[in-house]
């Protein structure tokens, strides 16, 4: 009976279908059969050469392509150019893996239905150039040893530490391929929570055996380091910087892994943050340990990429200690250090103003680091495509940046990222670090027509909802610059109330919200803790001011009365209740899109996002009603009554336990 169906349903629908789980990302091209065609290239045949003759040789349809290197174009970087005509293409590059990345560029014009002779008929040919803005294009892990990701939600590590370097899990390669395909170039392997073992002779091959991997692809691996590794685990009784044993331990240690792997990237540090050793630990700066690491890597060209998400609960608003502690320090690393900056002052919330360190650090590298994985906005059960959020802070930090970094929503789940959707963010922050003036239609439309369909009856509503779903996920998290709302161990729901005897006042939602009888926010204007005056002129006027700062931000900045006039006419308090109910409503009608674009998908991942779409709604549900009746009970009002009713008991919240392994 089941032969049967199976039959009836090949006959019926007359095409082969794959087991739609996800695990072919945006990469579903078909496999060439009956012709494969024909690659030139007379140069020297490296492994990244090679991958690039072999995946055209897979899936070009077209006809000859001859590959061309041209190494006068030094502002090409590794970008590449492609001439097209009836006979064939010529992809010309700087360097091989503008090759490579220049042979992805075709699959995929090729797949998203590009009509390759427009040109062609009237000119003889179609150029298509494309050059990246950023050189160093790189995903960090928040993978432990013990093979937990640190707000993964896509399941556990991918690296397999027990079964390395002997067996090889062919998802490394798959890694490798889907991150070259979006231009990404490194990886850090292992969270900045750093476990010294990483970096121990037993871990280092396994490392290396991951980078051989990798290599064809272009992707070179760093590591994050734990600063006190010299203590821990070289036996030394002192890991400060400026010490000469540790010096020269640190420069042994590095002489240790290029021998192992040539061409290793470097090292990502998290120091003097959130309980971690760091250089203040034997009273020396920021830039005395990045640049006794930068030292040691110098020699190889490996680089240090030293965080500043650095704060500490007595020193004054959290939103302004990395410039306070950063700023002094400009002009004093290494030529070989990059400081990575997280896009806000505070933390990956769902909307944050961007970091006023970026533009100005003007003497140091800086590069931001974004945060693919949704710790702050609804794990691996939420649609929201971040790359609206991402444009927001290009849009404002207004920097030419050399690197950029994304941390990682990867898992060894068959669908990589835990939703099928989510697979649109690790795909987004690829092309944003290749190209960030690329607009979010731009990749959304590419996404999608990758990963499902080009019809436009499937993509236009689909791309609208996902080009809408940041904004509603701000409207039912956090609207109105509110932030930090979350709970206190998990990050996924809402707790504004959450209050633990002891804890550090700045992990506690009140610290940010600030509700009170009169209104709600944190006053950071210059009668507040000030943070608006390190922005530049005239943003910090501009936020200074309740009646000029942007009302997405209203909160962030200002402590604003309920009865605080908006520019809709109603008065905050209203406004926020509006504003979590158009967040549920926008979710709801992300489920309608989804029912009515049911015939263009396959039923496997069609319901999947359908059964995430209904945990969202439900938890959009909860965030509005946990926060307007919290904040209810600071402003006394109503709810406007033109609105819907909460359907949830504050006290019947407040006891609501949230496993996160349910939500996984
Ligand atoms: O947002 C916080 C996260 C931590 C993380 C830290 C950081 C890796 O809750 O899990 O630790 O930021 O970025 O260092």
């Amino acid at each position: 009976m089941k032969q049967f169906i199976f039959l009836l349903f090949i006959f019926v629908s007359n095409v082969i279908i794959h087991a739609e789980d996800g695990s072919r990302l945006w990469l579903r091209y078909e496999k060439n059969t009956d012709f494969l065609p024909e690659i030139i290239f007379n140069g020297k045949h490296t492994p990244v050469i090679e991958t690039a003759i072999d995946e055209l040789k897979n899936y070009w349809n077209g006809k000859t392509v001859e590959f061309l290197i041209d190494k006068k174009q030094k502002n090409w970087k590794d970008g590449f150019e492609i001439i097209f005509n009836s006979e064939k293409t010529k992809l010309t590059a700087r360097s091989e893996i503008g090759l490579l990345y220049g042979a992805y560029e075709l699959l995929r014009l090729q797949k998203t239905g590009f009509d390759f002779m427009l040109d062609d008929k009237a000119a003889g040919s179609t150029i298509i150039g494309n050059f990246p803005k950023c050189d160093l294009r790189i995903l960090n892990h928040w993978d432990n040893i013990d093979g937990s990701v640190e707000r993964g939600y896509a399941g556990h590590s991918l690296w397999k530490w027990d079964e390395l370097p002997d067996i090889v899990s062919p998802r490394y390669q798959e890694y490798a391929r889907a991150n070259a395909s979006i231009g990404i170039n490194g990886t850090v392997l292992n969270n900045v929570n750093a476990n010294p073992k990483f970096i121990s002779r037993e871990y280092l091959v396994k490392i290396a055996c991951l980078a051989d991997i990798f290599r064809p692809y272009g992707i070179k691996v760093y590591l994050s380091i734990n600063f006190s590794s010299p203590k821990e685990s070289g036996g030394l009784p002192t890991s400060d910087p400026l010490n000469k044993d540790v010096r020269q331990w640190w420069k042994d240690k590095v002489k240790e892994i290029y021998s192992l792997i040539p061409d290793f990237g470097g090292f990502l540090v998290k120091a003097n943050s959130e309980g971690l050793p760091g250089p203040q630990d034997f009273g020396r700066t920021h830039a005395d340990g990045a640049n006794m690491l930068a030292e040691a890597l110098e020699p190889y060209n490996g680089i240090v990429m030293w965080r500043a998400f650095v704060y500490s609960p007595n020193s004054g608003d959290r939103a302004k200690q990395a410039y306070e502690e950063f700023m002094p320090l400009d002009g004093k690393f290494n030529k070989n250090v990059i400081i990575q900056v997280k896009n806000g002052p505070v933390d990956f919330q769902p909307r944050e103003p961007y970091s006023p360190l970026f533009g100005a650090m003007q003497k140091t590298p800086l590069m931001p680091e974004l945060q693919i994985t949704q710790e702050y906005l609804g794990a691996s059960n939420h649609l929201v495509f971040l790359a609206s959020m991402w444009k927001e802070f290009f849009d404002a930090a207004r920097q030419t940046f050399t690197a950029i970094a994304g941390v990682a929503n990867v898992g060894e789940n068959t669908n990589w990222c835990g939703h099928h959707f989510a697979q649109a963010n690790w795909y987004a922050f690829g092309r944003l670090a290749w190209n960030n003036q690329l607009t979010c239609n731009e990749i959304a439309e590419e996404w999608l027509r990758m990963t499902f369909s080009n019809d436009t009856a499937f993509i236009n509503p689909v791309k609208t909802m996902i080009l809408a779903s940041h904004e509603a996920t701000v409207n039912y998290m956090m609207p109105l610059g509110l932030n930090c709302l979350f709970a206190w161990d998990h990050h996924y729901g809402p707790e504004p109330w959450c209050n633990i005897p002891g804890a550090r006042a700045d992990w506690l939602p009140g610290y940010y919200h600030q509700a009170d009888s009169v209104g709600i926010g944190f006053n950071r204007t210059i009668s507040g803790s000030n943070a608006v005056s390190q922005y530049p002129y005239p943003l910090n006027e501009l936020f200074n001011n309740i009646k000029t700062c942007p009302e997405n931000l209203l909160l962030w900045f200002h402590h604003a009365s309920w009865n605080h006039q908006m520019k809709s006419g109603r008065i905050l308090w209203d406004e926020l209740c509006y504003k979590y109910q158009e967040g549920v409503e926008q979710v709801r009608d992300f489920q309608k899109t989804l029912d009515r674009i049911e015939n263009f998908i396959d039923a496997e991942r069609f319901s999947d996002v359908q059964y995430k779409l209904k945990i969202q709604t439900k938890d959009a549900v909860w965030w509005r009603d946990a926060c307007l009746l919290y904040f209810q009970t600071f402003s006394n009002k109503p709810i406007p009554y033109l609105l819907e009713r909460p359907v949830h008991d504050l006290e019947e919240m407040k006891k609501i336990k949230l496993n996160m392994k349910h939500h996984n």
